[in-house]
C-alpha cells in the first residue's frame, strides 16, 4: 500500500509533431525510459500475437486500439524496464484511454508534454519520413489528423484544466525544440 508510484510524463501531440524524436533526446539527458504506445503496438503486430491483425487494421485506419490492449503492453514494458521514470509517448489518445489507465494503474501523470505543431508541417514530415510505416500515406495521415482533433485534443484540454500541460512550439528545428524541452525537465533552483 505504501509502494512508491513511478513518475510518468505523458508526451502528446499530433502525428509527426516530433514526440519520438524529442523523447530520444530526453532519455539521453534525463534518465527516463521511453515507452511509445505506437511502437509497442507495432511490435505486437510483428510478434504475430493473436491481436496482431486487429491492431494492424486499426493502425491502417488511424483508429485508436482498445485501451486494455495498449495498457497491458505499457504495464509490461514498465515492469520489464526496472526504471521508475517513464515518458509515455502517444498515449492516452482519448478520454477512455485516460480513464482506463488511471483506473488500472492508479497513476496520475506528473505533467503532460504537448508538442503543438501546424498540420501542414506535420503532414510534410510524415510524407518525408520514409520508414515504411503503413500509416504514412496521405489517406491514413488525414484520418490520423481527424482522430487527433476529435479524440486526443480533448485529453490535452482535460489536463490543461488541471494545470498539468507544458506546451511546446514544435514547429521549430529539432535542436530548438529540445532547448525548450530541457527547460521543462531541468529542476528549478529555489
Ligand atoms: N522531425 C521530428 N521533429 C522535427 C522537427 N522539429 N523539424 C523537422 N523534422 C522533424 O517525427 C516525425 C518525422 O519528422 C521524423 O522523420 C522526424 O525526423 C521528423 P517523430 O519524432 O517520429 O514524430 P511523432 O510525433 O513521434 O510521430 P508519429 O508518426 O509516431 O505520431 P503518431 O502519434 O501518429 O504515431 P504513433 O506511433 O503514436 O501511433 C500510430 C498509430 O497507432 C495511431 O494512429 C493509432 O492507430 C495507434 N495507437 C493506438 O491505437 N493507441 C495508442 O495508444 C497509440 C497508438
Ligand atoms: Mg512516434
Amino acid at each position: 500500500l505504501t509502494e512508491k508510484k513511478p513518475c510518468v510524463v505523458f508526451v502528446l501531440g499530433g502525428p509527426g509533431s516530433g514526440k519520438g524524436t524529442q523523447c530520444a533526446n530526453i532519455v539521453q539527458h534525463f534518465g527516463y525510459t521511453h515507452l511509445s504506445a505506437g511502437d509497442l503496438l507495432r511490435a505486437e503486430i510483428k510478434s504475430g500475437s493473436e491481436n496482431g491483425t486487429m491492431i494492424q487494421n486499426m493502425i491502417k485506419e488511424g483508429k485508436i486500439v482498445p485501451s486494455e490492449v495498449t495498457i497491458k503492453l505499457l504495464q509490461k514494458a514498465m515492469l520489464e524496464s526496472g526504471n521508475d521514470k517513464f515518458l509515455i509517448d502517444g498515449f492516452p489518445r482519448n478520454e477512455e484511454n485516460r480513464a482506463a489507465f488511471e483506473a488500472v494503474t492508479k497513476i496520475e501523470p506528473a505533467f503532460v508534454l504537448f508538442f503543438n505543431c501546424p498540420e501542414e508541417e506535420m503532414e510534410r514530415r510524415l510524407l518525408n519520413r520514409n520508414q515504411g510505416r503503413e500509416d504514412d500515406n496521405i489517406e491514413t495521415i488525414r484520418k490520423r489528423f481527424k482522430v487527433f482533433l476529435e479524440s486526443s485534443l480533448p485529453v490535452i484540454e482535460y489536463y490543461n484544466a488541471k494545470g498539468k500541460v507544458r506546451e511546446i512550439d514544435a514547429a521549430k528545428s529539432i535542436e530548438d525544440v529540445f532547448e525548450d524541452v530541457k527547460v521543462i525537465f531541468t529542476p528549478k533552483e529555489e
